[in-house]
């Protein structure tokens, strides 16, 4: 995917989501690679409404404009972002410590410390899409479940170099995704700390019990349920179970 990301850059103190705003840029005519970043969001949001919540000034939100070419396989714009959001973080806390969960989270000692929300907008054929990416530094909400860089190293972590750092590898795994797009599935398949595992999974059409086997080629969660068969997950909650 052509174009450098972060060539044009549109920065927040405080915004309502840093999603609504790149959507509105494209909507506008924002080039590939435009950037949306905020100190602080009023309204951040998750999947299915859910809430994205961050002290101010603490983390990175950050959504980036893209216009991928006619025939771009869209489910590797998730797989490319947690990539990309992986090599970051293993890079400051290092790897064995970082995993990544189906579909969206990357973890830090089993704990999250960035949710990526993608969403499409336009027509099959000339697709908008806006990657964004909520990052924990220096401090996460008060979650069991969330985690900072800067709690896991002990030490503050400098936002605008990991910026710098994520725009650079989210553009090479959009380059790699263009010509090799088994290449970057099978990447992210082998971060993935949720495949082999037994998990729950609250799907939209129910909640599922069995073991997750692979992710297929539109990053669909194959789970293999007790009477053998397998079903394709496209959206869900993963959550370990002990049995
Ligand atoms: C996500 O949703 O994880 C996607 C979050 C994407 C946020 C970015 S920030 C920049 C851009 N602008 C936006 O408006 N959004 C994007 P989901 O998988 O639905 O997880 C949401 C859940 O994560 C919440 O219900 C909380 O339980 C939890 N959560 C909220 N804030 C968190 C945080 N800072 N750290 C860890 N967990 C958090």
């Amino acid at each position: 995917m052509s174009g450098q990301l972060g060539s044009h850059i549109v920065y927040y103190p405080s915004v309502d989501s840093t999603n609504s705003r790149a959507r509105a840029l494209l909507r506008e005519g924002a080039v590939h690679g435009a950037v949306v970043v905020a100190d602080e969001q009023t309204q951040g949001r998750g999947r299915l409404g859910r809430r994205w919540t961050a002290p101010p000034r603490s983390g990175l939100a950050v959504s980036v404009c893209l216009r991928p070419p006619a025939g771009f396989p869209l489910p590797l714009v998730t797989v490319t972002a947690a990539l990309a959001v992986g090599d970051t973080v293993r890079a400051v806390v290092g790897a064995s410590r970082c995993t990544l969960k189906w579909p969206n989270d990357v973890l830090v000692d089993g704990r999250k410390v960035c949710g990526i929300l993608v969403e499409l907008d336009g027509t099959p054929g000339a697709w908008t899409v806006v990657v964004g990416i909520g990052l924990n530094v220096n401090a996460a909400p008060p979650l069991p479940t969330a985690i900072s860089l800067a709690s896991a190293v002990g030490v503050p972590v400098p936002r605008e170099p990991l910026l710098i750092d994520l725009l650079a590898a989210l553009e090479g795994y959009l380059d790699h995704a263009t010509t090799q797009p088994e290449a970057v599935m099978s990447l992210w398949r082998d971060r993935l700390d949720t495949l082999g595992r037994r998990v729950r999974v609250a799907a939209p059409s129910g909640v599922l019990e069995g073991l997750a086997l692979d992710v297929d080629g539109d990053g669909a969660l194959l789970l293999r349920l007790d009477d053998g068969t397998i079903r394709p997950l496209h959206a869900g909650d993963v959550s370990l179970t002990s049995g």
